[in-house]
């Protein structure tokens, strides 16, 4: 797959894709939440899109390990005063939601992408995304946020995100869902442990079933605390060397908060590459 099909927009996949990250909550993992000042969460996301986003990816609900859920009724006024705005921008804009009532809002006010940490494992998802001509990205997860962290396990990781990868694929194509509109995510530090992580990585290769461009998120995350011993408000240098390692395994779409760090280090990377491939 050369394009992303993303509502209105088409993706080259060419080159890597950066998705900001834009977290409408109080209790976000890194501490970015932007919750009940739609000014600041606007203006946040500005700097995100003016920093090089490709896509932004806006989400309403944390889901952290312990994370508690949040109400459909509360996500939606988190988050549609905030998408309504940056849906006019002219850049693809991406909802993080589990929720099919969401998702339908979400499209409505002009989302151009759903990312489902939950897989499209709703009937209700997948019959809505396939009315819309949205792109949809299905991340692995083991358990749910509030539990998936206290005892991950697996026979072999790297085969069952695989094959519970593909499942979702199948679930996509069955309800309508082209495959120039589907991304792979393998979901990392959901419901893995740092041992889990790595494989994971060091197979992302393998990862890139049939084709679909994947999506590596691993911004900030625990996985890169654990290897530093850095708190999360410095982990920026592990999160760009990661997101410069997943590009060079193949990810296509690197999900990150440091959005200009990324884009220098991608440039630097392209620059390398395209001389070597002249
Ligand atoms: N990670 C988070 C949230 N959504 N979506 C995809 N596709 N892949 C990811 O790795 C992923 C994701 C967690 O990060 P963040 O949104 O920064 O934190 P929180 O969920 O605490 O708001």
């Amino acid at each position: 797959m050369n394009i992303l099909r993303c509502g209105s927009f088409q993706l080259a996949l060419d080159s890597p894709l950066i998705m900001g990250i834009v977290n409408l909550t109080p209790d976000s993992f890194s501490g970015d939440g932007l919750v009940g000042d739609v000014d600041r969460a606007i203006s946040h996301a500005l700097q995100q899109f003016e920093a090089g986003s490709d896509i932004l990816d806006i989400g309403a609900e944390s889901t952290r390990p312990g994370a508690i859920p949040t109400s459909e009724r509360e996500e939606l006024r988190r988050l549609l005063p905030v998408l309504t705005e940056v849906t006019g921008w002219g850049v693809p804009v991406s909802v993080d939601t589990y929720k099919p009532t969401v998702m339908r809002a979400a499209l409505e006010a002009g989302a151009s992408m759903i990312n489902d940490i939950t897989g499209m494992i709703h009937e209700d998802a997948l019959a809505i995304a396939a009315e819309s001509d949205c792109a949809v990205c299905v991340m692995h997860m083991q358990g749910n946020p509030g539990t998936m962290q206290t005892t991950p396990a697996y026979c072999d990781v790297v085969s069952e995100v695989r094959a519970a990868l593909a499942e979702a694929v199948d679930r996509c194509r069955l309800a309508g869902i082209r495959d120039d509109r589907l991304v792979l995510d393998p979901g990392f530090g959901f419901g893995k442990t740092l041992e889990h992580n790595l494989a994971l990585f060091r197979a992302l290769p393998e990862m890139c079933l049939g084709g679909f461009p994947l999506l590596v998120g691993v911004s900030r995350k625990a996985m890169l605390g654990a290897i530093t011993g850095s708190p999360v408000n410095q982990r920026m240098a592990a999160s760009v060397s990661a997101a410069l390692l997943a590009v060079q395994k193949g990810a296509k779409i690197i999900r990150v908060h440091d959005v200009a760090a990324t884009r220098d280090a991608l440039a630097v990377w392209l620059a390398i590459e395209r001389e070597g491939r002249e």
